[in-house]
């Protein structure tokens, strides 16, 4: 059997939902290597037992090393396997899908979506009908009746970073390697076909002693130099510059470069609301969310202000700024994204912002380093008065949530009350905060949530916290039954 490697440790359940694609497990167990956990939607429990003996002979067969570590369980929908996918990867780095063809994969769709416009990777395999049922247009149940099989893959299309089309076992094999790395180094879903006659067959095993190279080609080092130069220069200039983080720093994993000039710059550090946990927030440069007109007090005039913003990974869209209100001028700011920086009015695409960070804190000097405001979860004395009254006030419960909360807790909110609430709470450190701004999907939250305590079952005692409103709630309230099956203990 055809096994390939993969080198994160971060890659470990699978989700399934289809179970005629048993042996699409297999291949999934195998590629991601560390794989522990399988679900399947509820209804297939009748073929989910015969295969889930199945599976465990092949495995066994196959010396799979992480057979004993192998758990079963069921979820209940297609878009809610899509949200716990989510949240999964949002805490552990990855995660992937398995869905069966049309009906399955359309309700993983929006989650899918939702993971494409936050740079969340996950790997969305669907079970096919055979190549020769394809080829000869019959007319299958899951269809639209047309003989047309690629209509789905064409939905899912913009919405992947790669398609993987496994219709010869001659090439399924480096497919399945391309887009796992694509996967990774983009951030973004893949969709892997896999048509069922071609789940049986045996490919080449040799690859199976190189792994998935996850790494991006360094950037060009004359080029890189150039830019770090470029910034430095500003930077020096600068009297109070400041730092600006965003989603695209944790999602572009360059978390630790950011810490290093967060620390070594002393520079006032803010985040944005989906930057919202990527900073430890007890740094005492740490000084609240940037958000225009709905910043924490103080942060806007400060950031506002500053004469250079070195803006990290970010995304303008409309509820990350407010309503666009961001009043930073260009001129003022330096923007560092996963394939191009801009200094300013010059842009210089094709060039990384790992590398450049690295180099911009190795080679700065002494900054002007004007202070910003601190962040706290302080609550005003008439906000304690108010909430008294049997009124919780809003004022009230969000620092008093950033009281309560502890080290390395995952808090999850919800689109609509909770996503903005949250801008009021100060993190205690090791903090992961999950939440889909751009994309917003309500019921996506309680799904995730699911994901993410599975995910923190892996990385040791983590809580994992729900802010959700009522309404968003009804939309994904039957996964309740799954954690509680699960025996997942969040807190709601
Ligand atoms: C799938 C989906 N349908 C509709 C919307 C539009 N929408 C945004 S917020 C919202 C209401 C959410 O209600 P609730 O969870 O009670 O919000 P809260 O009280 O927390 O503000 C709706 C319908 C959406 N974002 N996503």
């Amino acid at each position: 059997m055809w096994r390939s490697t993969f080198s994160e440790d971060s890659m470990k359940w699978v989700y399934v939902g289809f179970m005629a694609c048993l042996e699409t497990t297999i291949w999934l167990v195998s590629a991601m290597v560390d794989c522990h956990l399988i679900l399947t939607a509820t209804g297939s429990s009748r073929l989910y037992s015969q295969d889930r003996a199945q599976l465990g002979r092949q495995l066994q067969r196959a010396q799979c090393r992480y057979f004993k570590d192998l758990f079963f369980s069921t979820i209940s929908t297609n878009h809610i396997l899509g949200y716990a996918a989510d949240g999964y990867a949002r805490v552990k780095g990855i995660s992937a899908i398995v869905t069966t063809f049309g009906v399955g994969e359309l309700s993983a769709i929006n989650a899918i979506a939702g993971g494409y416009s936050e740079y969340v990777p996950i790997v969305h395999i669907v079970g096919t009908p055979s190549t020769v049922s394809q080829r000869d247009g019959m007319l299958l149940h899951h269809t639209l009746g047309n003989g047309n099989f690629q209509v789905f893959a064409d939905m899912s299309r913009n919405i992947s970073c790669a398609m993987a089309m496994l219709n010869d076992p001659n090439e399924a094999a480096t497919l399945i390697d391309h887009a796992i790395r694509e996967c990774w180094v983009q951030s973004r879903p893949v969709y892997i076909a896999l048509p069922t006659d071609i789940v049986q067959k045996k490919v080449e095993g040799e690859r199976l002693k190189t792994k998935i190279d996850l790494h991006h080609p360094p950037n060009e080092a004359e080029k890189e130099d150039y830019v770090v130069q470029v910034i430095l220069k500003y930077l020096h200039q600068a009297k109070n510059p400041i730092i600006l983080v965003d989603a695209c720093a944790q999602r572009h994993r360059v978390l630790d470069e950011v810490h290093k000039l967060i620390e070594k710059s002393g520079l006032p550090t803010f985040v944005t609301p989906m930057g919202k946990g990527a900073v430890n927030e007890t740094l005492p440069t740490y000084g609240g969310v940037y958000a225009g007109n709905g910043s924490n007090e103080g942060v806007k005039e400060r950031v506002e202000s500053s004469d250079l913003v070195l803006s990290i990974g970010a995304i303008k869209s409309d509820f990350n700024t407010a309503g666009f209100t961001y009043r930073v001028s260009q001129l003022s700011t330096i923007d560092f994204h996963s394939n191009y920086i801009r200094v300013k009015y010059s842009e210089y695409p094709g060039v990384r912002m790992q590398g450049v960070l690295q180099k911009v804190v190795a080679r700065m000097e002494k900054l002007n380093v004007q202070p910003g405001p601190q962040a706290d979860n302080k609550i005003a004395k008439e906000d304690q008065e108010l909430s008294k009254d049997l009124v919780i006030s809003h004022a009230w419960l969000w620092p008093r949530v950033g009281q309560w909360l502890q080290p390395n807790d995952i808090v999850v909110t919800e689109t609509g009350t909770a996503n903005f609430g949250i801008w009021e709470t100060k993190f205690p450190a090791g903090v992961t905060a999950l939440s889909q701004v751009l994309w917003g999907s309500i019921g996506y939250a309680l799904g995730a949530c699911q994901g993410a305590a599975l995910a923190a079952n892996e990385t040791g005692n983590r809580r994992t916290i729900l802010l959700i409103g009522d309404g968003s709630f009804e939309l994904t309230a039957q996964e309740l039954s799954t954690m509680i099956r699960q025996q997942l203990k969040p807190i709601m």
